[in-house]
């Protein structure tokens, strides 16, 4: 019922500056579907003046129409009717992710539109429900923690969820009362536009959100350079986020909010219940997305006793994929975004061959699938603590499997030098559960679950190099805007 012809789906291209469409002819970037490798449309590769532009129309816009000094009730309202019509253009909406994007359109519409809007409206709610503080000073005077908005955020998003990115960036920054230059990434540009477009509708004034198109090295280090952009919220590769946190000190000083790469632990005890249950958890964890997540748990630290009945339920479900275009309804398993992630992906499972590693499962692509590049779900086990696969986010749906005896061992092994961004650990035990939980260097830790649910207020981030700061949860909101001390003597 969802399927849809792909080369029947109609979109705008270019810059949405001001409300508008421009540089729609000055496409130089080819941009691919992910199922079947086929370039279908291009973008600019907007440079420094370009950026300029929609900075400083951001900048005018923000404050002329009123938007920064709007009461945040207005704010909200806007918000919220933003959402709604997400909503109500799901079925457009959907076409045009699940057409360039690595996401099946049973996907889009089911979980990542309903997810896009509702982070939005979140942030509707936020609006007006955070203050600033009142500080306790001497008697005769009063002193006041007082919040406004920065003034420009520049946000950059990557190309695995590109809705609801989005929606992560603009919903906070815009309900703080700032004027947003977004840019996308230049592998999935163009439901962005959309919903720019979109919040146009619902009463954002035009200017207030930009979108620029561009390459990163580009279109995103000229973002991020500009002084009038006051913060910067990225998500991508932690080499990137090093790369824009030098940047952002290039111009002036502004603060940077990351969320990067992981290696996630699945940390699984032999108490963890019914073997069948916690495969399927651990499943979702690395496979969904093609394992094309930040989050995604490709780190199984299992303990011997549960292991081999896990193993075995692992390989039965591991098998049961097939792959399909994500136009089509039926398709429930994701390709790889690209050629340079699949070859990203293949030279990983060889290098962990080359290293003592062994195939369990999967291990190369789906015969048949020479036009997109759609990846095996994989178990590779042998894998010494060093070994690239345990080191490295591959990006794809690749899990290491590693034994261990005790609890102590358990949790040493599911530590991981470089990254901290989540785990999850398996247990009927509480103490065991919470002694995990204390000990594990990760920003998020799921128990007897594993991924986010719809519950916006639990913010997320990593610790190291897997970022700094969070996205959603009142935190994000908060981090939009900047505080000013008062002191009145009375
Ligand atoms: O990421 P980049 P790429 C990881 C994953 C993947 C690897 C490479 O391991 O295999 O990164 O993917 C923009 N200044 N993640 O190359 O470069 C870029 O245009 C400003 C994890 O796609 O981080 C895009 O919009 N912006 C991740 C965005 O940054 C720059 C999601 C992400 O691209 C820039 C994606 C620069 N100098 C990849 N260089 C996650 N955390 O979920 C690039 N960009």
């Amino acid at each position: 019922m969802l399927s849809f012809d792909p080369n029947k789906v109609e979109f705008s291209t270019g810059n949405y500056i001001d409300g508008q469409y421009c540089h729609k002819n000055q496409g130089q970037i080819p941009v691919h579907r992910p199922s079947d490798g086929q370039s279908y449309a291009d973008i600019p590769e907007s440079g420094a003046q370009v950026v300029a532009q929609a900075v400083e129309i951001a900048e005018q816009q923000r404050i002329r129409s009123g938007w920064s000094e709007a009461s945040p009730r207005q704010r909200g309202a806007v918000l919220r009717r933003w959402a709604d019509l997400i909503e109500a253009d799901a079925p457009y909406l959907g076409q045009l992710e699940a057409l360039g994007s690595t996401r099946p359109i049973s996907d889009v519409i089911h979980h990542e539109i309903p997810f896009t809007a509702e982070a939005i409206r979140f942030y509707g709610e936020c609006a007006d429900k955070y203050s600033g503080d009142l500080l306790p000073t001497r008697k005769d005077s009063l002193g006041m923690l007082v919040p406004e908005p920065y003034g420009v955020v520049g946000a950059i998003t990557p190309w695995n969820f590109p809705l609801s990115m989005a929606s992560w960036k603009c919903g906070p920054a815009l309900a703080a009362g700032n004027g947003v230059v977004l840019k996308p990434s230049e592998l999935t540009p163009f439901s962005t536009l959309r919903l720019a477009e979109l919040a146009v509708q619902a009463g954002l004034p035009a200017g207030v959100l930009n979108i620029v198109q561009g390459s990163g090295r580009h279109t995103g280090s000229a973002l991020v350079k500009h002084p009038q952009v006051r913060k910067v919220s990225f998500t991508g590769s932690t080499a990137t986020g090093a790369q824009i946190m030098s940047d952002a000190g290039f111009n002036g000083m502004k603060p940077v909010t990351l969320e990067l790469g992981g290696k996630s632990p699945q940390l699984v005890f032999n108490d963890a219940g019914d073997p069948a249950e916690v495969a399927a958890r651990i499943l979702r964890g690395f496979t969904a997305n093609g394992g094309q997540a930040c989050v995604a748990g490709t780190r199984l630290v299992v303990q011997r006793g549960i292991a081999p009945a896990l193993i075995d339920h692992l390989l039965q479900l591991c098998q049961s994929f097939r792959p399909a275009n994500t136009w089509q309804g039926s398709c429930q398993y994701s390709p790889l975004i690209d050629q340079r992630q699949g070859e990203k992906v293949q030279r990983l499972v060889q290098q962990c061959c080359e290293q003592g590693g062994e195939i369990l499962t999967g291990g190369q692509r789906f015969a048949g699938t020479e036009q997109g590049w759609f990846w095996q779900p994989t178990l590779l086990s042998g894998v010494a603590a060093d070994n690239c696969a345990v080191q490295e986010e591959i990006f794809g749906p690749v899990l290491t499997v590693q034994y261990f005896d005790d609890e102590d061992e358990g949790i040493a092994l599911a530590q991981h030098e470089t990254y901290g961004l989540c785990a999850g650990v398996h247990t009927l035990s509480l103490p065991v559960a919470m002694r995990a939980m204390q000990s594990l260097n990760a920003g998020t830790v799921w128990i007897n679950r594993y991924g986010r649910s719809g519950d916006f207020i639990i913010p997320t981030g990593g610790f190291m190099g897997s970022g700094i700061g969070k996205d959603l949860g009142r935190q994000a909101f908060q981090a939009c805007q900047r505080q000013k001390s008062v002191l009145i003597d009375f």
